[in-house]
C-alpha cells in the first residue's frame, strides 16, 4: 500500500488472505515518496516468488500502474477512499490504464480490498488445490449465511 494510512482499508485484504490460508506480506511502498523502493520491489517480485501483487492507494494513485509497469505479475489495484473526493480520484487513477500495461481494478474501499484478496485467491487457485478448496468453502459459507438469514418476519 502507498501509506500507513491505507492500512485501515488494506487490512481487510490481509485478513481475507489469512482466512484463506494464503501466505502474504504487507508493505508500505509509495510511488511518490519511495519511488526507488517501488521499482526494486516490483522488479524483484517474480524472482522472490511472489505470484500476485495487491496494490492499494488513494488520491493520485499511481502505485498499481507503476508497479504493473515493472513486473509481468498480475497487479490488482484497490482504490482507497480519499477524504477529498471519496475515492473517485483513486478509482480513476487506477482504472484508466492505457493499453499495454493492465491493472485489475477493484471497488473503492473495504469491498475492493476484500475482493482483491478473493481475486488473488481465484488466480492462485488455478495451480493450487488447497487454495481452490479454501475459496470454494468461503463461497459456500457465504451463500449458506445469506440463506440462513431471511428478512426478519418473512421466514
Ligand atoms: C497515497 O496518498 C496513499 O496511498 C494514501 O492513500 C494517500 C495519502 O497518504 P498519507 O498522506 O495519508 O500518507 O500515496
Amino acid at each position: 500500500m502507498g501509506s500507513q494510512s491505507d492500512w485501515a482499508t488494506m487490512s481487510h485484504a490481509s485478513e481475507t488472505l489469512t482466512s484463506l490460508g494464503i501466505v502474504h506480506e504487507c508493505k508500505v511502498v509509495s510511488a511518490h515518496r519511495t519511488p526507488d523502493l517501488l521499482f526494486e520491489y516490483a522488479t524483484e517480485a517474480d524472482t522472490r516468488g511472489l505470484k500476485v501483487i495487491i496494490a492499494g492507494a488513494g488520491g493520485a494513485a499511481h502505485l498499481p500502474g507503476m508497479c504493473a509497469a515493472k513486473t509481468h505479475l498480475p497487479v490488482l489495484g484497490v482504490p482507497v477512499q480519499s477524504s477529498m473526493l471519496s475515492g473517485v480520484d483513486s478509482l480513476l487513477s487506477i482504472v484508466q490504464m492505457p493499453a499495454g500495461i493492465p491493472t485489475g481494478t477493484l471497488a473503492i474501499g473495504k469491498a475492493g480490498a476484500i475482493n482483491s484478496a478473493l481475486m488473488a485467491a481465484s488466480i492462485l487457485s488455478l495451480n493450487d488445490e488447497s487454495i481452490k478448496a479454501a475459496l470454494l468453502s468461503y463461497r459456500t459459507k457465504q451463500t449458506d449465511t445469506v440463506l440462513a438469514n431471511p428478512i426478519p418476519g418473512e421466514v
